[in-house]
């Protein structure tokens, strides 16, 4: 055989072979054989699912011709690749977004027609992997999908719980949570590769010996080991390649589980099972909070441990030295939840593969880079050294030996010894506890933060000294997102609008819907764009009347705030300002305010008092203003259950007014602000994460900003706050306020948001109270502007027209040519 009988080509040109087209007789072909083949089902008898498996298996095939291809790509071109390592992806439904990556939707649609089958029922079957918390997960998918699109070697690494993110529902007002069984009825799109696994080792201790050359000897003895297992899925780009998410479940070890049955200790042995399992059981559902769980880190060095195995299998597989393991392979770190990475890639190098410690650093900071998503404190990373000490003896040794290494070599530059103490990956001011982002920093060859503000503050603030240190090593890449499954996909109306008027150019190059400023003084275009949002509306408000049982008139402003429920985020600050609304309307007869639907969705972690609270709040506002016939014709606050990503693919098109108001200096990047203006939704807005950029890009008098600065809130708190005198010299938030310990609003149980109440009072940390009026004052703007809607459907085309920066291809573009010196290679 030469080599290019072995291509693949060669195979799919065999008469008969493998038969995967793309026209819509392929795709009935496809469809019944798989109903019949791999289902054993007959149509008279089969359910929904069956036809939604059918169809998804026939395309799956079809991402697995692509992906075969690309592989081999790769390989033969021995290019440089991107691994990236996440302990959170949120890929949404998978079906209706590889359609259109195949371009073979209408082909798709026709076939089914055929069989009197309805493409978008099918499409409403697929369980959604919640595979992550929000933000860094949802970032994370829409990277796979640039990736695989740009043609950028890469393989994403990660965790498959087998319960997602909780199932949120609010009963009486409250969020319940429950289990999200996602793989209950199967997971068309993964396939399990049992060749594919890795033992992981933990707790026991270290044994040190010298041999004759006095070499040095390091052995972890530990005392549990458990497995983990490929599990992967193809992801793949629009008209492009194919890259793979490799998933990693735990399962036990034959090994100890035999043992033990030959003691006859069934149940033992079927315990210890199960406790190596829980280990990829379930996602931690705090977002930007730390759970400081021992299981927690489990799940971290495990899939860090199985991913790093499989690098270098890979690096090695191609008949390469380990030395070169970062000329081949740059390794990302999303956030510090991968960040024990360092410390085992120094471990796997040294005593596995027996290299010597210079060698071993260098190959270790030359692969790895990290990107920082946050500020806040509860969300940087710190695992107590006691916990380091019995999960991971190694590591915690390892990670000393680094510390000491990197305090000797910054005593030769000019740190005062505070400086020094700050920086240590060791904080041993009370419990001795380890500094994740400061071993991800020290261990990289570049740090990035996610928005021009954030990575600058990164620089000011959290890693201030290492920036000094290293300056180079401080870089930005601002976040983006996939538009193609966020407009094409989600808003194929807006989309065929687009591409009617400037081609679909704009599907790989976001830059392109620039020319769509062209034609706002186009007043059939602008009657155009109107409709489609008025049917994106409409759409929004069935999915409110399905979900929540509460009609809304597609007519009125659609003001959404749909994102994880956090004090900072402030949601809160827009039931303050839906309350002053109200007591406009009850208490001083007012009656010009422009009927608006308020929409919240978003999870609140199950711990997070507050969060549950401010629910609670929304829901409260809720029952009192929609039950209220002198108020409701006006007004609603809708509070839709269960955010996902299924969800938001509904709600971003329907939406008028995005609302992006955390306190200025919280919000790394956001990307919701991003998806919302992308389809044409107006924002109103803080000086905040990506904010900044997006105003910057449509124009300050295409945006409703309001509030402090980063600065001036710093200024602000460094001249004292004082919450309680802006409260007492506000007669109208004074009001609002009061209000919420109110028997109308609380139904008699006046003590139930006194902690909120309390809270915004007397500390107010996230200056709710300081920004209220301004935030106030620029609705009335919205208002009034709304009232034009010529002027609004203008501003609506200059914002998506604007939106070209944001494109996820354009933040890969960036860590390619930035950070990871990686070439697209297209197959
Ligand atoms: O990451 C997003 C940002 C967003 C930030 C979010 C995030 C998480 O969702 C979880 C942990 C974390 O450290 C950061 O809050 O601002 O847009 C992606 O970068």
């Amino acid at each position: 055989m030469n080599s290019n009988n072995k291509k693949t080509e060669h195979y799919f040109a065999k008469p008969g072979v493998a038969n995967i087209g793309l026209t819509k007789e392929d795709i009935k072909t496809s469809f019944l054989e798989k109903l019949f083949y791999s289902l054993g089902r007959i149509p008279v008898v089969a359910t929904k699912n069956d036809f939604y498996t059918s169809l998804a298996l026939t395309v799956r095939d079809r991402v697995f011709r692509k992906y075969v291809k690309s592989l081999e790509q790769y390989a033969e071109e021995d290019a440089r690749g991107v691994a990236y390592l996440s302990a959170e992806y949120l890929p949404g439904p998978h079906l209706g977004n590889n359609l259109l990556n195949l371009e073979i939707v209408e082909e798709t649609r026709e076939a089914l027609a055929e069989f009197d089958l309805d493409l978008d029922e099918l499409l409403k079957e697929e369980v959604e992997p919640g595979l992550g918390n929000g933000g860094l997960g949802r970032l994370a998918s829409c990277y796979m999908d640039s990736l695989a699109t740009l043609g950028i070697p890469s393989i994403a690494y990660g965790i498959r719980y087998e319960f997602g993110i909780f199932k949120q529902e609010i009963q009486n007002g409250w969020q319940v949570e429950s289990t999200d069984k996602w793989l209950q009825k199967g997971n068309t799109w993964e396939i399990l590769r049992p060749e594919i696994s890795f033992e992981v080792k933990f707790g026991g201790n270290t044994e040190h010996s010298r041999d004759e050359n006095n070499k040095l000897h390091i052995e972890w003895i530990p005392d549990s080991e458990i497995k983990g297992t490929a599990y992967d899925t193809p992801i793949l780009g629009y008209q492009s390649n194919s890259i793979i998410l490799r998933l990693w479940k735990a399962e036990a070890t034959e090994s100890f589980d035999f043992a033990a049955y030959n003691l006859g200790e069934y149940y033992r042995a079927v315990e210890k099972k199960m406790r190596s399992e829980n280990i990829t059981k379930v996602l931690y559902p705090n977002d930007e909070n730390l759970s400081g769980k021992e299981l927690r880190l489990k799940q971290q060095y495990f899939f860090v441990c199985c991913s790093l195995q499989d690098i270098i299998r890979l690096h090695l597989l191609q008949g390469r030295k380990l030395e070169t393991l970062h000329e081949k392979f740059t390794i990302q770190l999303n956030d510090t939840h991968p960040s024990i990475a360092v410390a085992e890639l120094m471990r796997l190098l040294l005593d596995v593969h027996h290299m010597e410690w210079e060698e071993a650093w260098k190959v270790t900071k030359s692969t790895f880079a990290y990107t920082n998503h946050t500020l806040l404190p509860e969300a940087l990373e710190k695992w107590p050294v006691n916990l380091l000490r019995n999960l991971l003896p190694r590591h915690l040794e390892l990670i000393y030996e680094i510390n000491s290494r990197f305090i000797t070599e910054i005593r030769e530059h000019d740190f005062t010894g505070e400086q020094i103490s700050r920086m240590s990956l060791i904080d041993d001011r009370g419990e001795p506890t380890i500094r994740m982002a400061h071993l991800a920093t020290v261990g990289s060859y570049k740090v990035n933060g996610v928005s021009a503000l954030h990575s600058g503050l990164l620089k000011e603030e959290v890693l201030k000294d290492f920036a000094q240190l290293w300056p180079e090593k401080f870089t930005n890449v601002t976040n983006g997102i996939t538009h193609r499954r966020f407009l094409a996909v989600s808003n194929p109306l807006l989309a065929g609008l687009i591409t009617e008027k400037i081609g679909k150019g704009w599907l790989t190059n976001l830059d392109k819907l620039k020319s769509l400023e062209s034609f706002v003084n186009d007043e059939d275009f602008r009657r155009k764009w109107m409709e489609v949002k008025l049917e994106n509306k409409k759409n929004l408000a069935a999915q409110i009347k399905e979900f929540t049982g509460f009609e809304i008139n597609p007519e009125m402003l659609i003001d959404v705030q749909v994102k994880r429920i956090h004090e900072y985020k402030r949601q809160h600050l827009k039931v303050l300002h839906i309350l002053s609304l109200y007591m406009q309307i009850k208490e001083d007869g007012q009656n010009n305010i422009p009927p608006t639907a308020f929409v919240f969705a978003g999870k609140a972690a199950p711990g997070y008092f507050m969060a549950k609270r401010i629910i609670k709040l929304i829901t409260a506002v809720g029952d009192l203003i929609n039950n209220d016939p002198e108020v409701n014709k006006i007004l609603k606050v809708i509070f839709l259950p269960n955010f996902s990503v299924k969800l938001a693919q509904h709600v971003y098109p329907g939406a008028d007014l995005s609302e992006q108001i955390s306190m200025a200096g919280k919000e790394a990047s956001g990307t919701g602000n991003m998806k919302f203006a992308l389809n044409g939704a107006l924002t109103i807005g803080t000086l905040d994460g990506a904010n900044v950029e997006i105003r910057e890009e449509v124009g300050e008098e295409n945006f409703f900003l309001f509030g402090l600065t980063t600065e001036e809130v710093a200024e602000r708190k460094k001249a004292g706050y004082h919450p309680y005198k802006i409260y007492s010299e506000n007669e109208k938030l004074k009001r609002v306020l009061d209000f919420l310990l109110s028997e109308e609003l609380t139904k008699g149980d006046t003590e139930l948001f006194r902690s909120i109440y309390d809270n915004l009072l007397n500390q107010d940390p996230y200056l709710l109270l300081q920004d209220y009026q301004s935030y106030v004052d620029q609705m009335e703007n919205v208002y009034e502007i709304w009232k034009d809607s010529q002027k609004w459907a203008k501003m609506s085309i200059i914002n998506v027209a604007n939106m070209g920066k944001f494109s996820s291809d354009r933040s890969i573009k960036d860590y390619c040519e930035k950070i990871w010196k990686v070439k697209a290679v297209k197959a």
